[in-house]
Formats: structure tokens, sequence, C-alpha cells
């Protein structure tokens, strides 16, 4: 996403690379070297790479949701291929194919969901609990990374603002916090700062109260009909479509309402770079960067360059615009 690419590329160890199976692969497919080993030795290299393949994600679970028309309206679908392929989870590593390559053993039986803070009635529920209280609809929604890209996108899920309710927030809540998982030993760029790109972890992100109730925020457990895969963010990770991707924190296990606001982990890593808001809007542009266009994700390869406007808000504007009246955008980025 920035600086710490520089980092990694000068730095790379060789234990980091061998994580990455397509890098080994690709290694020893097209070095003279590896093919020149004696047999016993390739035998061993191409064991050593079996037992430290990452297990593949069992497929995803087929969901029962509805399908509102005010969230059909016509957008172009990124390829399912794209959405699941192409991805940023740090956690797994900083390469877009990263992801879907070592996140496939991130074990979600069990998961829970703790909500607490300024509220009058702290509840942890569980995955079933969730899927039974919460009818699931399909949103297509726009996605627009910082980085310059962007997706249409097929999620499942349900508002925020209805998990939020159950916990009866205080009137001392003003913000919202999120965290994703805090185990090393499952997301191993939590603990290898070369992996993980140097970031402080666990993930954290936040919204305004007043953002965390809008019907856009949307509680996110699947895409494109079936449960989340490990890269989009299993089991459960959030949608806030009018913002850049990175505050989309992913695999939360717990929501915390604040008086003050909280920490939000790219803001911590480089405060000129990331805001808190993080609203899109094509007439700021990032420091190092224009945010007036966006490449669109779209299904062909390298030569696949389609550039668009990006719009303010993402394109909801119409519907979220109110919340930030009065606010100056460029100073609140
Ligand atoms: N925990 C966690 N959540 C995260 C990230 C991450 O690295 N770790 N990356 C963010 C960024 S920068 C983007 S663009 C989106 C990408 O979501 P996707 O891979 O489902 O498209 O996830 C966001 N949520
Ligand atoms: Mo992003």
């Amino acid at each position: 996403m920035n600086r710490y690419r520089a980092l990694r590329d000068a730095d790379v160890t060789a234990e980091e690379a061998f994580f990455q199976r397509r890098k080994v692969l690709k290694a020893l497919g097209l070095t003279a070297a590896a093919l020149s080993l004696p047999f016993q030795a390739r035998a061993d290299i191409a064991s050593w790479i079996k037992r430290h393949e990452p297990p593949k994600a069992p497929p995803g679970k087929a969901l029962t949701f509805t399908q509102p028309a005010q969230w059909h309206a016509g957008l172009p679908l990124t390829p399912e291929e794209k959405v699941t392929g192409y991805n940023n989870f740090y956690e797994f590593g900083m390469d877009k194919s990263d992801p879907s390559h070592n996140a496939g053993g991130l074990k979600t039986d069990g998961w829970k969901v703790r909500i607490d803070g300024e509220v009058a009635k702290p509840v942890t529920l569980d995955m079933d609990d969730i899927l039974k209280r919460f009818p699931l609809e399909e949103r297509i929604y726009r996605m627009r990374c910082v980085e310059g890209w962007s997706m249409v996108v097929p999620w499942i899920g349900f508002e925020l603002g209805k998990l939020l309710k159950l916990a009866e927030p205080t009137g001392q809540a003003r913000f919202v916090a999120f965290q994703t998982l805090d185990d090393p030993s499952q997301l191993p760029g939590e603990k290898d700062s070369l992996l993980g790109g140097g970031l402080a972890y666990p993930y954290v992100e936040g919204l305004r109260l007043d953002e965390a109730m809008h019907p856009l925020a949307l509680m996110t457990v699947g895409v494109y009909g079936k449960t989340l895969p490990p890269q989009n963010g299993a089991p459960i990770r959030l949608i806030t479509p009018w913002k850049y991707g990175f505050k989309g924190i992913k695999s939360i296990v717990s929501i915390r309402l604040t008086h003050d606001q909280p920490p939000t982990t790219w803001n911590l890593a480089a405060p000129n770079e990331y805001g808190f808001y993080a609203n899109v809007n094509p007439h700021v542009d990032h420091p190092r960067w224009s945010q007036a266009t966006e490449r669109v994700i779209g299904s062909g390869g390298i030569l696949d360059v389609k550039r668009q406007p990006t719009l303010l808000f993402n394109g909801y504007a119409g519907q979220v615009a109110g919340l930030y009246r009065g606010l100056d955008l460029r100073e609140n980025f």
C-alpha cells in the first residue's frame, strides 16, 4: 500500500520468500540452477514445499438471503475470481495474491464477536446467533481502495446498526471501535513484520456512531452467494462502501462503543496519508498520488487497464453527504 513495500523488496528473508508457494514454484520452474540439482535435492525441496504449503480453505457454504431491488442497480460485477483472488489482508502478506494463497487455514469454527463498551447490554454472539438474528440481504456495492483501484462486489450481510442496537449504546457512546482477531499463530503477519508490512497489529478500525448507524454500513458474512472466504475476511467483516476499502476491517472479533475517537491501523502507520474518515473523494488527493480516477479491476490480465473517474463518496453522496454537512472534507480526510 505504501512506503513499506520498499522495505519488503530490499530485505526479504529466505523463509519469507518460501512462505509463498507461488514464488517457490516460480523459482524452481524458472531457474536453471534448480533443474541442475541432483534428483534427491529436488525431491527434498518438493517435500519441503508440500509440508509448508498453506492448507486450502473449505468451500464456502451457500447462504439464504433476499435481493432487494435497491441494491441491484445494474452495476457490472467484478468477476468472482478477482474479488476472491486480488485482496488486501496484510496479516497474510502484502502481495495481492498472498491472502488467497495463505489464508486457507483460518479457523472460523466457534467464532465469537464481542460487543461492549458504552452499551447497556454487552453481548457475545457466535456466528449461529448472528445468522439467526439478522436476516441477510445481497447488496451490490462499489468498492474503492485508497491505492486507486475499484471493484463492484455482491456482498451478503445485514446492517451494522441492527447489531449495535441489540447492545443498546448509552448516551456516552460517540464512536465504534472494531478489532480483527489477535492470533499470530493464525495470522502470521501479526508477528512477522516483513510479512505483515510493519503495521501495528491487531488491525483496528473505527467509525463515528452516526456513520455506523447509517443503513449503508454492512456487517458482511458472504460474497457471491456463499460464506466469505478467509481472504475476504471470514467469517464477518465490515463494508462501508462510501469510504476507502481499508475502513472495511476483516475477521472481526470485537466491537466496542466508545466516547473518544478510536485509533485506526493505517492512520497510526501514516497519519498524513490515511485519515480517520477516509471518505472516497476525487478532489482530495493522496500525498503521493491522485484520487481523481481509478483502475477498474476487470476480467482481463495486465493489459486490462480501464480507468474511470472516481465519484464523491464513491457514488453514495445522495445517501451519506448529510453525515458530513459543515465538515471540511480536505482537513478531515
Ligand atoms: N484485518 C484487515 N482488514 C483489512 C485489511 C487488512 O490488511 N487487514 N485491508 C483493507 C484494505 S486496504 C482493503 S482495500 C480491503 C480489501 O478487501 P477485499 O480483499 O475483500 O477486497 O480490506 C481491508 N480490511
Ligand atoms: Mo485498500
